[in-house]
């Protein structure tokens, strides 16, 4: 069998995020980015499938284990790992042997479909135990040591080669700091959990900017083995608004070794993923230096064919400028960056800025609001579905700051009115969700506080 000789390192993607799941034509393009990129790992782990968390007991129909079936060949005829993730914590009873029978069952159909290696996920649960599991277990991580020990000896007596990941309730430092399932929750699991047995992590944060080799090296210590990282990097799942397109980076290249794996867990949108992937893989492989910059910038070149439109093709640049303007979690691209610092400079109340600085602004605004419409005519539909709601509201608040630039600007009126039949209250920034978030203010630090401005 293809996957029989696996490799001990696992790069490659975790299908773990909320929202709709991938579908099957998707993922059978993820398991071809992966083989072209050299990477070797697909986690089947997708949050909102109800069969995944919520209804973890129930066994899956004929079709549903077709659809599985046909996954793990597409895995396999590639050279690839799957990995069959199931999550029982949200309301597992750990001590009532009926429940360890139910994961039994469901990980025995996946055998038969031919799935060599699995995983069970206890992240985002209930940080507490039901009485009698309190009593039989003592600890919440001593509990899931139970589980995940007897259902990983069934899995390899069955299944030789097998790969067993688990993923610990506190899956980051800060979770781990705040005792996040219970006190010495990390060195129960370092010292109960079988060795044989991977452990997930997030890095420092559950979106962790950076990831460091002596953060890796401290978790180790008390996990006794070396993480494979869960990185969140890209996800987007917990803001509607944003994808991630900028490239992997935050992370040297030694943090390879200080690993057993890494798993990019990218944008619910597959169509954004291009050059997280194309990134991700060039990192995994880099004989170094490594530039995230450059790789983000060849990245962006094989991305640029996906944006035929129906009329004027799309250029390079302006692809770069409108991926910086969704780069990562917490920076900007370059000139996405620059855009805003001149727009800012343009805004205050003092007196009116200078004509040319204004120009300039309009001049890239422009492009960049053309660009948001010329996409509505991509060819790649799935790529401009995903695309769309956010190209829009970026067009509208362009839009807005070039009508605002151009009526209070150089030449106006000092006490010029900007005003905007297309931008009018409760449609525009409107509905309910806007109006509970500017109740509360969010300074640097990180706390909150009521906003000015309610
Ligand atoms: C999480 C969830 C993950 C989600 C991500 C980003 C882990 C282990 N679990 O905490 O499903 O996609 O944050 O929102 O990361």
């Amino acid at each position: 069998m293809a996957t029989s000789e696996s490799p001990r390192f696992l790069a490659g993607v975790v299908e773990g995020f909320y929202g709709p799941p991938w579908s099957q034509v998707e993922r059978g393009e993820l398991f071809a980015a992966l083989a072209t990129g050299g990477l070797n790992t697909y986690l089947y782990a997708p949050k909102d499938d109800l069969k995944h968390r919520t209804l973890w007991r129930e066994t899956y129909t004929a079709e549903e284990t077709a659809k599985l079936e046909s996954l793990v060949r597409g895995c396999q005829s590639r050279g690839l790992l799957f990995i069959y993730a199931l999550s029982p914590g949200l309301d597992i009873r750990y001590g009532d042997p009926t429940e360890l029978a139910r994961l039994r069952a469901r990980f025995t159909q996946m055998l038969a479909a031919g799935c060599e290696h699995f995983a069970l996920l206890f992240d985002d649960i209930p940080d507490r135990m039901n009485a009698d599991d309190a009593e039989e277990f003592g600890s919440f991580a001593a509990a899931q040591c139970h589980v995940t020990n007897a259902l990983a000896r069934w899995t390899r007596e069955r299944s030789p080669a097998a790969r067993f990941l688990f993923c610990p309730t506190p899956y980051c430092g800060r979770m781990a700091e705040r005792k996040l399932g219970g006190a010495n929750y990390l060195a129960t699991i370092g010292s109960e959990l079988w060795s044989e047995i991977d452990v997930l992590w997030t890095g420092p944060e559950i979106i962790s900017r950076e990831i460091t080799v002596p953060h890796v090296r401290d978790l180790q210590r008390w996990l006794r083995r070396k993480p494979i990282l869960w990185d969140n990097l890209h996800a987007n799942d917990y803001d509607g608004r944003r994808f991630y397109c900028g490239p992997y980076a935050g992370r040297p290249l030694e943090l390879r070794a200080a690993v057993g794996g890494l798993l990019l867990n990218p944008n619910g949108e597959f169509a954004l993923n291009f050059v997280p992937l194309r990134t991700f893989a060039a990192f995994v492989r880099s004989p170094g230096p490594w530039e995230p910059r450059t790789a983000y910038l060849a990245a962006m070149a094989e991305w640029l064919p996906h944006f035929a439109t129906v009329d004027e093709p799309v250029s390079l640049e302006d692809l770069v400028l409108l991926g910086d303007c969704y780069y990562l979690p917490f920076e900007e691209g370059a000139e996405a960056e620059v855009f805003f610092q001149r727009a800012r400079a343009l805004i205050p109340t003092g007196p009116a800025p200078e004509a040319e600085a204004a120009g300039t602004f309009l001049a890239q605004s422009t492009r960049l609001r053309e660009l948001c419409t010329r996409l509505t005519e991509l060819r790649n539909r799935p790529l401009f579905y995903a695309l769309s709601r956010r190209i829009w509201e970026l067009r509208e608040e362009l839009d807005l700051l070039e009508r605002y630039v151009t009526s209070t600007g150089a030449g106006q009126a000092s006490d010029a009115e900007c005003r905007s039949d297309f931008h009018l209250p409760a449609t525009y920034r409107g509905g309910f969700l806007p109006k509970l978030q500017r109740l509360l203010a969010q300074r640097a630090d990180g706390s909150f506080t009521p906003s000015s401005v309610p």
